[in-house]
C-alpha cells in the first residue's frame, strides 16, 4: 500500500484506512480490476484507488448497470472473481438486474456498495441515498454479504466473501461499508486469502452412480452452467458411455459441438424420451423435468454444487455434491468396471443431426447470419448472446467449440444483458475478440456504454438486429392475441449515426455476406468499439424448438 498513509506498526501490523485495508485485500486475491460508478459515499475508496493506480486498474461507467454487467461479463470470460463498486441505495438498485442475473449464473462477481453514516443507518434520518434496509435487500440477492464496520474487519471479510464465491453453490457476494468507516484508519493485520475446503467425496454415491450409468442401455447427459469447467471429464464420460451430451444456453461449450454426441435442446429431448438413465451435471433440469416429464423407467444421476438443488423437483437416484470436475474424474476412474465396451453412437447420432438440421431449417434467415459470424469469429472467439431472435437461434444451431466462449444469460434471460456484458469480456479477455449480438431493443438498454468502450478502448464489435420491434413480443401479439398490438413497436435512431457519434466504427450490413465482410474489419480493429447494423424483418418463431411438451411420464 502507498507509503503516505500506511505505516509500520509493529510485525505483521500495519496502519492504514478501511478502504486502503480492503483494496489491498483484492489485491491480493489477485483482483486488480473495479468496475465503478464513483459518488460521495465511496470517495475514500476511491481515492484508495487513485494512489494504488498502477497496480489497479480501474474502469468507470455511464451507469451502475453497466458497471455490474461488465463485472458479470468479466467473470464469465474468465471463470475468475470480478468485483464492482457503486453507491448505495439507487446505485445499488440500479446494478441490482445485473448482480441478480449473476447470481442465476453462479457468477463470481463481488459488490461493493457504499452506506449511509453508521450511526444513522435504520434511522430514516434522509440521508442522501438512503434505502430501507439495505442490508435486507442485498440478502435477497446474494447468499453471502457482510458489512465492513472498522478498517480491521476489512481483510478478513473480503477474504470471506471471496471464498464463499466458490464454496457451495458458487456465485455473488456483497460487501457494504459506510461513507464515515472507508476512510477511518486502525490498526490492520493482513489476511492471506482462505483456502476453499475440498468437498469429500462420496464414494458410496460413486459407486451407486458409476453402476447405474454402467448398466445403462440409453445414457444421457445433461450439461448445464455448472459443468464449465468440466469440460474434459464430461467429454470423457460421453466417450466412455457413448452418451449424448445436451446443453442449452449456460453449458454450450461444455462439449465442443464438432462432436457428433453434442446435442441441442430439441434432440436433447427425443433422446430423454428414449433415455433409462440420465447423467445431469451442474444444472436446474429445468426444461427436462418441467417440460418433458420423468418416470419411474427413468433413473437420474444429479451431480450439483448446492446440495439444496438434488431433489427440488424431483428425488434423483444417485446424488452427488460438490464441484463437478474432481467428482466426474473419480466417476471416470470407477465406471470402467461397470461399464461394458460400447459401440460408436456416431452415425447414428449424425443421422439425428441431419434430421434435426432439416427442421430447423425454417429459422431464417437467423441461421444464415449465424453462420456468418461462425465463420469470421476464430475457435476461442466469445459470443455473447441476448435475448432475441438472433440470440434464440443460437442457443440450438450456433456451433460452440470451447467452454466459455458462449456467454448466455440463462434463466433470467433479460433483455438489455447483452452489450455491456459483453464489454466486460472483451475488457478482461482483450486477447480474444468478443462479439455481442442484440436486438434494436435490448441494444438500447446499455448502449450509452459505447462512451465507455471509447473512454477505455474496448474493441467490442456489436451487431444489431433492427426490427423496429420488441419483435418477440409483437410475434406473440400476433399469433395469440389476433394481432392486437401494443407497446411493441419502437422508435430507433440511426445505429450507425448514433455509434460514430461516440467515436466508434460503424456499419451497415444488408445480407449473411455483407455481414462476414464487416466482421472481418471489425475483428481486425483492436482499439476502439464497431458497431453493425443489420436491418431485418419479422423473423419465424424459435419457441417450437425451445418450449416442447412433454414426452414422458403421462
Ligand atoms: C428485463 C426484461 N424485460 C422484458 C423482457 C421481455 N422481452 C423478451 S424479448 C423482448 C423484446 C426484444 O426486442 P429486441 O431486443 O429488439 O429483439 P427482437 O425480438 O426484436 O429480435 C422483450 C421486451 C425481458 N426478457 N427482460
Ligand atoms: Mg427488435
Amino acid at each position: 500500500m502507498t507509503k503516505a498513509r500506511t505505516k509500520n506498526t509493529k510485525s505483521g501490523v500495519v496502519r492504514m484506512t478501511t478502504a486502503e485495508a480492503a483494496l489491498g485485500a483484492l489485491l491480493a486475491h489477485g483482483l486488480d480490476t473495479i468496475y465503478v460508478l464513483p459518488g460521495i459515499h465511496n470517495d475514500d475508496f476511491f481515492d484508495a484507488l487513485a494512489r494504488n493506480a498502477p497496480k489497479t486498474r480501474t474502469i468507470h461507467t455511464r451507469h451502475e448497470q453497466g458497471a455490474a454487467y461488465m463485472a458479470l461479463g468479466a467473470a464469465l470470460a474468465t471463470g475468475k472473481p470480478q468485483a464492482y463498486c457503486v453507491v448505495p441505495g439507487p446505485g445499488l438498485l440500479n446494478s441490482a438486474a445485473a448482480l441478480l442475473t449473476a447470481y442465476g449464473m453462479n457468477a463470481p462477481v463481488l459488490a461493493l456498495f457504499g452506506q449511509i453514516p453508521q450511526d444513522a443507518i435504520g434511522r430514516e434520518f434522509g440521508h442522501l441515498h438512503e434505502i430501507r434496509d439495505q442490508a435486507g435487500i442485498i440478502t435477497r440477492l446474494v447468499d453471502h454479504s457482510a458489512r465492513i464496520r472498522a478498517p480491521s474487519e476489512a481483510p478478513r471479510l473480503v477474504a470471506e466473501a471471496i471464498r464463499s464465491m466458490f464454496t457451495g453453490r458458487p456465485g455473488p457476494a456483497a460487501l457494504e461499508c459506510a461513507i464515515d468507516v472507508w476512510g477511518r484508519s486502525g490498526a490492520i493485520r493482513t489476511v492471506p486469502p482462505l483456502p476453499v475446503a475440498a468437498s469429500r467425496i462420496d464414494e458410496d454415491a460413486i459407486k451407486t452412480a458409476a453402476k447405474q450409468l454402467g448398466g445403462a442401455k440409453r445414457p444421457l447427459i445433461v450439461a448445464g452452467g455448472g459443468a464449465l469447467d468440466a469440460s474434459a471429464e464430461v467429454t470423457a464420460l460421453a466417450h466412455l458411455l457413448q452418451a449424448p451430451v445436451v446443453s442449452y444456453r449456460r453449458g454450450r461449450g461444455v462439449i465442443d459441438d464438432r462432436d457428433p454426441l453434442s446435442v441441442n435442446l430439441p434432440l436433447g429431448r427425443d433422446l430423454w424420451a428414449e433415455a433409462d438413465v440420465v447423467l445431469a451435471v451442474g444444472t436446474h433440469l429445468h426444461y427436462p423435468l418441467l417440460h418433458w416429464g420423468y418416470d419411474r423407467d427413468l433413473a437420474i444421476v444429479r451431480l450439483d454444487a448446492d446440495p439444496r438443488a438434488h431433489a427440488r423437483i424431483a428425488k434423483p437416484k444417485v446424488a452427488l455434491t460438490g464441484p463437478a470436475a474432481p467428482i466426474l474424474r473419480r466417476l471416470l476412474d470407477v465406471l470402467p468396471k461397470h461399464s461394458a465396451r460400447r459401440s460408436s453412437r456416431a452415425d447414428e447420432m449424425r443421422e439425428r443431426h441431419a434430421r434435426m438440421d432439416e427442421r430447423l431449417a425454417k429459422l431464417e434467415p437467423q441461421l444464415s447470419f449465424l453462420a456468418a459470424i461462425r465463420a469470421e469469429l476464430p475457435e476461442d472467439g466469445i459470443f455473447v448472446d441476448e435475448v432475441t431472435q438472433l440470440g434464440f437461434a443460437s442457443r440450438l444451431a450456433f456451433p460452440v467449440y470451447k467452454p466459455r466462449t458462449y456467454l448466455s444469460p440463462g434463466y433470467q434471460d433479460n433483455l438489455g444483458y447483452g452489450f455491456a456484458t459483453a464489454l466486460g469480456a472483451q475488457h478482461a479477455r482483450p486477447d480474444v475478440p468478443v462479439v455481442s449480438i442484440t436486438g434494436d431493443g435490448g441494444f438500447l438498454f446499455t448502449a450509452t456504454e459505447l462512451a465507455t468502450a471509447m473512454r477505455h478502448r474496448i474493441p467490442l464489435v456489436t451487431i444489431v438486429f433492427n426490427d423496429g420491434a420488441f419483435g418477440n413480443v409483437r410475434r406473440i401479439q400476433e399469433e395469440r392475441y389476433g394481432n392486437r398490438q401494443i407497446a411493441g413497436d419502437l422508435a430507433n435512431p440511426d445505429f450507425v449515426a448514433f455509434a460514430e457519434s461516440f467515436g466508434a466504427a460503424a456499419t451497415r450490413a444488408r445480407s449473411p455476406a455483407e455481414l462476414r465482410r464487416a466482421l472481418r474489419a471489425a475483428f481486425s480493429r483492436r482499439d476502439i468499439p464497431s458497431l453493425i447494423e443489420v436491418p431485418v424483418g419479422a423473423m419465424p418463431s424459435p419457441w417450437e424448438f425451445i418450449l416442447m411438451g412433454r414426452v414422458r411420464g403421462g
